[in-house]
C-alpha cells in the first residue's frame, strides 16, 4: 500500500510538474507599437528575426491610440485594437514558417516579419 501511495505521489508530481515545466519553458517574446510610429518584437531585448517552433506567450504593449499590432502566420492571427491603448498577452504556437507582424493602419511603414525553423 506504501509503495502504491508514492506511485500515485509520483505521477501527481509528474503530471504537476509537466505543467508547471511547460509555463517556465515557454519563451516570451515582446511586442511593441507606438505611440510613433514604430513596431517592434523582441525577445530578451533583441529584436526577433528568427526563433524555434513552439509554445510561445507574446506580450503586447500598445502604446498607440493610431495603431495596432497584428500577428499572423501558420495557425496564428491576433492583433490588438487600433483606437485603444492596451496591453495583451498572447499564448501562441509557432508552427515554421513566416510569420508577420504589422499596424494594420499603416501597413507599409510599420511592419515586421520573422522565421520559424
Ligand atoms: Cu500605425
Amino acid at each position: 500500500m506504501k509503495l502504491l501511495g508514492l506511485a500515485i505521489l509520483a505521477v501527481c508530481l509528474a503530471a504537476c510538474g509537466s505543467s508547471g515545466g511547460a509555463k517556465t519553458t515557454s519563451k516570451t517574446l515582446s511586442g511593441t507599437v507606438g505611440p510613433g510610429f514604430t513596431i517592434g518584437l523582441t525577445e530578451g531585448g533583441k529584436k526577433v528575426t528568427t526563433v524555434k517552433a513552439g509554445s510561445y506567450v507574446i506580450e503586447i504593449d500598445d502604446k498607440g491610440d493610431i495603431h495596432n499590432f497584428h500577428l499572423t502566420g501558420p495557425g496564428v492571427d491576433e492583433k490588438t485594437s487600433v483606437p485603444a491603448k492596451t496591453a495583451a498577452t498572447w499564448k501562441v504556437t509557432l508552427a515554421q514558417g513566416t510569420y508577420n507582424y504589422v499596424c494594420d493602419p499603416h501597413s507599409t511603414l510599420m511592419k515586421g516579419t520573422f522565421t520559424v525553423t
